[in-house]
């Protein structure tokens, strides 16, 4: 086997984001740029050579590229095995599940998630560590550090590796096993939930729609919700996972999964509607004529978790990214467990995972996970939601409607401009900031603010300090108007305003989410100049 060590000069952008490092296809295609990044992963990482690596991805356009090169890499590095899901192919999810089942070193994840994919989208690559986690922030920044410094990179010359046919191969001196991308997965799921339960509901006629998003869950869904549960063949739509997501968007949200939300709108809705994004960590779940945002989600699950037998002993803690609304807060407090709140990130779920501070947790941006794998899981989020179902009998609405009058409603929102000059977008965030001490104890257009920040994380477990995860302003009603930008996307900046107001009243529970939020809404445009330095007059998304 010849190792061949390649020179090169850094590429200067390699700093990974929210989610690893996610660029163009065209930026990933420049000769070297995927390399360089992936020499830093293996310069950064202690103890991948001589150890198990797994590695996948979503399918997106370059996946199998990628793949090729980064087995090339991995033997010249002197990895001991490589477990690659078959044609390429691993969900976040999965990816997370096999590395903890297998004990590897680690993992490499090909994704750009929910971004759009093809040769004029997106793609991405990121480090999951041996508990299955991404990657600590501590350790991305050595990754970017090393790529600041990179001289070469080392592969070896080979033809490309079969990876479409399942079972064991050799290059050079590391060995490769091509797995089954589903079957770990699902052996997983089926010890955390009540299959039996579930497929007896189905067995009466209930219905569900899931939109795989022509996305990495395609092949996941059919196995298990059509062929193990037993929901009726074409339940699952836009189920062949394509390398351009069929040219649309696939993030599970009421923008971009279109076609799964009209139906569930529509006078023939099934009873459950649920959709995952570009790598399966994310989730949405409808009713029939009813969204359930994902912080409620989050909430649901922990408040009904001892129905579900993977969690019947009950919760350790939960945990929620700090944008996300604080419904979950109010059942952590009737539960008498624990609640953090962590920057915006996976990444920072695994050491409360690993320590045994949380069982559940999750995000606004449709992700909701548990300590069965170190990601957010989609399809396991759609699975915990049809065996409450399963066990309750009453309607995904009924649920809700029910936490609500129990708990109080979190009226809640996300505003996103998107692709903002990437310069205004700082100024503003900047600018605000600046104000924010002035603002605690005054009472713009009447709402009272209490307290204003950039928001600081100090780990529990290891002592870790994240500074600047975004502005809070929080108010003396409970309300809170939060402004960040995005970690992941690849145009210019994306400014992200979440606004979240509580309200315990059973009578004002049925009120038009945008327009319960309005006041607040309104004084997050203005507090921060919003059009003057987005140029722009409403948000591109809402969520
Ligand atoms: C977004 C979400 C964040 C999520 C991240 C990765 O990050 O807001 O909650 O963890 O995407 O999800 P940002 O920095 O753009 O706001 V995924 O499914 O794209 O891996
Ligand atoms: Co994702």
């Amino acid at each position: 086997m010849m190792i061949k060590s390649v020179s090169v000069s850094p590429f200067d952008d390699q700093k990974p984001g929210t989610s690893g490092l996610r660029k163009s296809v065209v930026v990933f295609q420049q000769p070297h740029y995927l390399e360089c990044f992936v020499q830093a992963i293996f310069n950064s990482v202690p103890g991948l050579a001589g150890n198990t690596l797994v590695l996948g991805g979503d399918g997106r356009y370059h996946n199998a590229e990628a793949i090729q090169t980064i087995l090339r890499m991995a033997a010249a590095h002197g990895i001991k095995k490589v477990l690659v899901g078959q044609y390429g192919l691993l969900s976040t999810p999965a990816a997370s599940a096999v590395i903890r089942k297998y004990q590897a070193a680690g993992g490499i994840i090909l994704s750009a998630s929910h971004n759009p994919g093809g040769p004029d989208g997106d793609f991405g690559i990121k480090f999951n560590s041996a508990n299955g986690g991404p990657a600590v922030e501590s350790l991305t920044e050595a990754m970017y550090a090393n790529s600041q410094q990179l001289t070469e990179y080392q592969i070896i010359e080979s033809e490309p590796v079969d990876i479409n046919e399942q079972g064991p191969s050799q290059l050079g001196e590391m060995q490769i096993e091509v797995i089954d991308p589903v079957s770990d997965y699902s052996e997983l799921m089926a010890s955390l939930f009540d299959f039996d339960a579930i497929r007896q509901m189905f067995r009466k006629g209930f219905r569900i729609r899931f939109d795989a998003m022509h996305a990495i869950t395609g092949p996941y869904a059919r196995e298990i919700l059509e062929r193990e549960l037993g929901a009726e063949a074409g339940s699952v739509i836009n189920a062949v996972p394509k390398t351009d997501f069929g040219g649309g968007h696939p993030d599970p949200n009421l923008a971009h999964a279109k076609e799964l939300v009209t139906e569930m709108y529509s006078a023939h809705a099934p009873d459950m509607g649920a959709a995952s994004d570009g790598d399966g960590d994310r989730n949405m779940i409808l009713g029939q004529h009813f969204f359930v945002t994902p912080s409620d989600s989050l909430a649901v699950l922990a408040a009904n978790a001892t129905l579900v037998p993977g969690y019947a002993s009950g919760l350790a803690g939960v945990a929620r990214s700090m944008p996300t609304s604080q419904a979950v807060d109010q059942v952590a407090k009737e539960l008498g467990i624990a609640c953090y709140e962590t920057p915006t990130g996976w990444k920072f779920f695994g050491n409360l995972m690993d320590g045994g501070h949380i069982t559940l947790c999750g995000e606004e941006s449709f992700g909701t996970g548990s300590d069965h794998v170190r990601e957010k899981d989609g399809l396991w989020a759609v699975l915990f939601w049809l065996n409450i179902l399963a066990v309750e009998g009453d309607s995904i609405k009924q649920i809700v409607q029910q936490h609500w009058s129990r708990f109080g409603r979190n009226y809640y929102t996300r505003h996103d401009y998107e692709a903002v000059d990437a310069e205004r977008a700082s100024e503003l965030m900047l600018r605000l900031e600046g104000k924010l001490e002035y603002l605690i104890g005054t009472a713009p257009n009447g709402l009272h603010i209490t307290a204003a920040d950039n928001f600081a994380y100090t780990d529990p477990v290891d002592g870790s300090i994240s500074h600047k995860q975004g502005l809070r302003i929080l108010f003396a009603d409970g309300a809170r108007i939060i402004y960040r930008l995005s970690g992941t996307g690849t145009q210019g900046a994306t400014l992200r305003i979440y606004v979240e107001v509580y309200e315990q009243a059973a009578s004002k529970q049925e009120q038009d989410t945008q327009q319960a939020l309005a006041p607040y809404i309104q004084l997050a445009l203005e507090l921060a100049q919003v059009p003057t330095y987005t140029a722009m007059n409403k948000p591109t998304v809402i969520t």
